[in-house]
C-alpha cells in the first residue's frame, strides 16, 4: 500500500518569514522552508502537501477535509495557537495525529504566548528549533504513519 500523505500547514503572517523580524523567526522565506522540507520528504520517501493561509476558516476547512486524504498533520499555527478554540476542535475530531511545530520556543516569550490550545489535542510539540522545527516535526509524522 502507498504511504500515507502529510499535511502541512501555516498559520496568518508566516507568509511574511524572511522579509521582517529575521531576529526571531530566521532569514530564510516559507518558500525556502517548504524546498528543505521537500527534499527531507523525498528522502524519507513521503508525499506532502505545504499550505499557508491567514484565514481561520480556511484552516479549520483544510483540517477537516485532511483525513480523506492525509496520514498526519504537522501545523504552524501561528498566533491562531493562542486563540483558536475552533481549530483545537477541529485537531480533536479529526481522527489522524497532528505535530504542532513553532520556529521560536513559544514558552521563552511573552506568557500570552505559553498556552496553546492545539498542544491539549497534538501527539506533540516541537518548539524552537527555527527552520529545523519543520524538519524535526515532518520525521515525526513519517514515523506516526508507519505506525
Ligand atoms: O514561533 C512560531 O513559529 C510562532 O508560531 C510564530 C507566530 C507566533 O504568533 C507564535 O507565537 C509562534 C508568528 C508568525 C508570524 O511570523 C512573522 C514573520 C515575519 C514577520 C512578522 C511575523
Amino acid at each position: 500500500m502507498a504511504k500515507k500523505k502529510v499535511l502541512i500547514l501555516n498559520g496568518p503572517n508566516l507568509n511574511l518569514l524572511g522579509k521582517r523580524q529575521p531576529e526571531i523567526y530566521g532569514k530564510l522565506t516559507l518558500a525556502q522552508i517548504e524546498q528543505k522540507v521537500r527534499m527531507l520528504a523525498r528522502e524519507l520517501g513521503i508525499e506532502i502537501e505545504f499550505r499557508q493561509s491567514n484565514s481561520e476558516g480556511e484552516l479549520v476547512t483544510w483540517i477537516q477535509e485532511a483525513a480523506n486524504k492525509f496520514g498526519a498533520i504537522v501545523i504552524n499555527p501561528a498566533a491562531y495557537t493562542h486563540t483558536s478554540l475552533a481549530m483545537r476542535d477541529a485537531v480533536s475530531a479529526l481522527g489522524i495525529p497532528t505535530v504542532e511545530i513553532h520556529i521560536s520556543n513559544i514558552h521563552q516569550r511573552e506568557p500570552f504566548r505559553h498556552h496553546s490550545f492545539i498542544a491539549e489535542v497534538a501527539v506533540g510539540q516541537i518548539a524552537g528549533f527555527g527552520v529545523d522545527s519543520y524538519l524535526l516535526g515532518l520525521r515525526a509524522a513519517a514515523e506516526l504513519i508507519q505506525e
